[in-house]
């Protein structure tokens, strides 16, 4: 298994749009396995793969308190969104940010899972928004976009004061 390199706003390569896994093969196996590797390391709680610069729709969450439940999104899609919550987000890809976003409240996702499964989770809570904010990676978007311009250039300049001080 390998560490992935996580890409950080605002790489360009963050607002890529992921194309469908047609098969799932050893390299996606693969893919999942070094992409959990990688998200418990890190620490966090989800990883898209538009974040270790593969443009396929897949992505992996483990909200469990003992990081034994890694659930794998293959080709994911929405089929109902009900209700609305707010709850406060962070990104591997924005490190050191943390912001109230509003999405809806309980999603239903149809997707593949790891052995090519097709599969319907009923998501709400922290679930619900981890599968949103990590769909929104595979379009190409970040959770900082949701947010107030004026709260985007204040993030701007706290990342580029992060990256001054880390040279
Ligand atoms: O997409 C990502 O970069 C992963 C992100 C997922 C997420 C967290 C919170 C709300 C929505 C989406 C993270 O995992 S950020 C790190 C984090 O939240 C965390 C890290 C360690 C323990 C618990 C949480
Ligand atoms: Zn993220």
């Amino acid at each position: 298994m390998a560490l992935l390199p996580i890409l950080h706003y605002p790489d360009p390569r963050l607002h890529k749009v992921a194309a469908p896994v047609k098969q799932v093969d050893d390299k996606i196996v693969q893919l999942i396995k070094d992409m959990g590797e990688t998200m418990y390391a890190a620490p966090g709680i989800g990883l898209a793969a538009t974040q270790v610069d593969v443009h396929l729709r897949l992505l992996v969450i483990d909200i469990s308190e003992t990081h034994d439940q890694l659930q794998v999104f293959i080709n994911p899609e929405i089929i109902r969104a009900e209700g609305e919550a707010e709850c406060e987000e962070g990104c591997l890809s924005v490190p050191g940010i943390f912001e109230k976003v509003t999405r809806a409240a309980r999603v239903v996702v149809s997707a593949m899972d790891q052995h090519g499964q097709q599969r319907t989770v009923e998501a709400e809570g922290l679930l619900a928004v981890c599968i949103q904010h990590e769909m929104d990676h595979l379009l190409g978007k970040v959770f900082v976009e949701k947010l107030s311009r004026l709260k985007q250039q204040r993030i701007a300049a706290r990342l580029a004061k992060q990256q001054r001080q880390a040279m």
